[in-house]
């Protein structure tokens, strides 16, 4: 293959929770990758496809500023940047191609154990930590309640215990994050699974063909394992 043929660019997370799912699912769709762990953006020694490796909060905005052809990234990472986006006034496009089966998890608000929950109403007010602001503030338009947030990147199971919020609203799989922090799950806000991505703008044809080959291999993977 010459080095100036197009190549499809799929960004990926690098290390974390969808990382590993992603490889096998590229894998599964015949790609051979080589990947390790200095090299960010590598090629698919068998098809014309790069694979770019980075952030999973990065992914979005690479897809929506056409960096990135394609993308596998978590639906609550999708919608927050797109709602931040939207908000800014940025450009916030994309088109999300395929839904996948790995990344599951819930959008909730947890609060302390011996919170009194009586219904969203009574979260009206309240201060919550979160990664996701923007998810947190559609819910709490939609449901007619105030609330303030406080920004936090990890650890967020910790922040009513130090006095820096009152509840949180975080992603939530098995439940044991919460318990072990004395957090109990009052509200689900969202539910999320990791999607592929695409760019909104059209693709090159030579793009186009290689998308062409590689979709059909996506979705055949995806029914095998329903
Ligand atoms: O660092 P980077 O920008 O790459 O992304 P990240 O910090 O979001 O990475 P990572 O690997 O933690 O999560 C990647 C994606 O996996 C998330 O965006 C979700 O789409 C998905 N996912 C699925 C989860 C979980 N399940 C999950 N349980 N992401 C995070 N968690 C955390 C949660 O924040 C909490 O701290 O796991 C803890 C709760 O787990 P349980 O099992 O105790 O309930």
């Amino acid at each position: 293959m010459s080095t100036s043929e197009p190549r499809l660019r799929i960004a990926m997370q690098k290390s974390g929770r969808l990382s590993e799912d992603t490889q096998k699912l590229l894998k599964l769709c015949g790609l051979k990758l080589n990947l390790t762990d200095r090299r960010l953006l590598a090629h698919v020694s068998n098809m014309p496809i790069e694979i770019m490796r980075v952030r999973s909060s990065d992914i979005p905005g690479l897809i929506m500023d056409g960096v990135c052809d394609l993308g596998i990234v978590g639906d609550n990472t999708l919608e927050e940047e797109e709602l931040d986006r939207k908000l800014k006034g940025n450009k916030a496009d994309y088109i999300r191609t395929t839904p996948l089966d790995f990344g599951g998890c819930r959008f909730s608000i947890a609060m302390p154990e011996e919170f009194e929950y009586t219904g969203l109403d009574c979260l009206n007010g309240l201060r919550f930590a979160t990664t996701y602001p923007q998810l947190l503030n559609r819910f709490a338009k939609a449901n007619g309640i105030n609330v303030e947030f406080c920004l936090l990147k990890g650890s967020v199971e910790v922040a009513p215990r130090v006095g820096l919020a009152d509840g949180i609203c975080d992603l939530v799989s098995t439940g044991a994050t919460l318990e072990a922090n004395g957090l109990k799950e009052v509200a689900e806000v969202f539910r999320s699974k990791a999607s592929l991505i695409q760019r909104a703008e059209g693709f090159t044809p030579a793009k186009q063909a290689i998308l062409d080959t590689l979709l059909p291999r996506i979705h055949g993977v995806m029914k095998a394992k329903e």
